[in-house]
């Protein structure tokens, strides 16, 4: 439980880990570029890179809905079917984030030049063998924007919690490959920087005491801890998602249906939308993905705005576990097994905390 940990030896540095979205079948032929070899990767691993979905956005058009109601005038607001299914509007109301919640974003990097981020990554830091923190794969830049980008300002969507702070914590590299060493020190790296939410959108497949000692660390000094559940369609574990510490995100679609790529079993505490998702991609672009990945983002800029409201009804001094309540408590129940609360609302969260949604116009 402290920085001793960095000098542990890793028994997992060999391990890769892979953002993105898994080889569904609909999805092998999404796979567009290839810098690393499969051959050099389990089979199973083949198609859980973050680069088996870079290209996806091709398939859609861009095309703005000119027909489509909405209350913010980001013109890409419309596909953005994830934030009216979690009921987000009332809690916009009472709060749109602070500057002082700060996500990390343990991934890939940011494009923290990208229009809807310019400004908004407070801290960044590179464990990889890239030259650069900035984000080389897209995966980050797409998590990044779906917590903070700026919204109703005429330009691409509008974040979750878009008055928030980032902190890049690029820990892949720009072929989405990690270790489980460098996740966990950019875990502590965020946490001793006072990062209050910390997204991983990473998954691996092997445990690593190194990575859970620290999400121990990051939930015992009041930071909540979010992890894609991983995308083998399949009932095994992620690391670190299944830790007792983390919320571990599966990925639903528009019909509140689980996405057939996200990973489920008892161990998978909450779902959110993972699933065509719209969001930024670095030089100014925008695009499609799906995975828990994008599903855990929707959690941590939720838990992000939590923060903002929610009081420490134990006295313990801390709100990470008030805040953990508030989003497991108020989920929806939806027909989906293998999910141990359901898909997240922010509503129900709302009322979990005290606060009925205002009136909607
Ligand atoms: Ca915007
Ligand atoms: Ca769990
Ligand atoms: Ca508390």
């Amino acid at each position: 439980m402290s920085i001793s940990l960095l000098v542990t030896s890793s028994t997992s540095s060999q391990e890769v880990c892979f953002s993105g979205v898994n080889g569904t079948p609909d999805y092998i032929s999404e796979v567009a570029v290839g810098s690393f070899s499969p051959h050099s990767l389990a089979d199973e691993d083949r198609y859980d890179s973050g680069i088996a979905v870079a290209g996806t956005g091709a398939q859609y058009s861009s095309t703005v809905n000119p027909g489509g109601q909405s209350n913010l005038n980001d013109p890409y607001f419309q596909k953005q079917w994830a934030l009216s299914r979690i009921q987000i509007s009332g809690l916009w109301q009472v709060t749109s984030g602070r500057p002082e919640t700060i996500v990390a974003i343990i991934d890939t990097g940011i494009d923290s030049n990208h229009e809807e981020i310019r400004g908004k990554v407070v801290a960044e830091v590179n464990f990889t063998d890239s030259p650069t923190a900035l984000d080389g794969n897209g995966h980050g830049t797409h998590i990044a924007g779906i917590v903070v980008s700026s919204s109703n300002n005429n330009l691409g969507v509008a974040g979750i919690a878009p008055e928030t702070r980032l902190m890049n914590v690029k820990v892949a590299d720009d072929n989405g490959i990690c270790q489980a060493g460098a996740v966990a020190r950019g875990i502590i790296w965020a946490v001793d920087k006072g990062a209050r939410v910390i997204n991983i959108s990473l998954e691996l497949s092997q445990p690593s005491l190194e990575l859970e000692k620290a999400v121990d660390y990051a939930w015992a000094s009041g930071v909540v801890v979010v992890a894609a559940a991983g995308n083998y369609g399949g009932g095994q574990l992620a690391y670190p998602a299944c830790y007792e510490n983390c919320i571990a995100v599966a990925a639903t679609r528009q019909d509140d249906t689980l996405a057939p790529l996200s990973n489920h079993g008892d161990w998978v505490d909450v779902a959110a939308p993972g699933f065509d998702i719209y969001s930024t991609l670095p030089g100014n672009n925008y695009g499609y993905k799906s995975g828990t990945s994008f599903a855990t983002a929707y959690v941590s800029g939720l838990a992000a705005l939590l923060f903002d409201i929610t009081c420490d009804t134990k006295g313990n001094g801390r709100l990470n576990d008030d805040v953990r309540a508030a989003i497991e408590a108020g989920c929806r129940q939806a027909c989906i097994s293998g999910v141990d609360k359901g898909i997240i609302d922010a509503a129900g969260s709302m009322a979990q905390i005290g606060y009925s949604a205002p009136n909607l116009p």
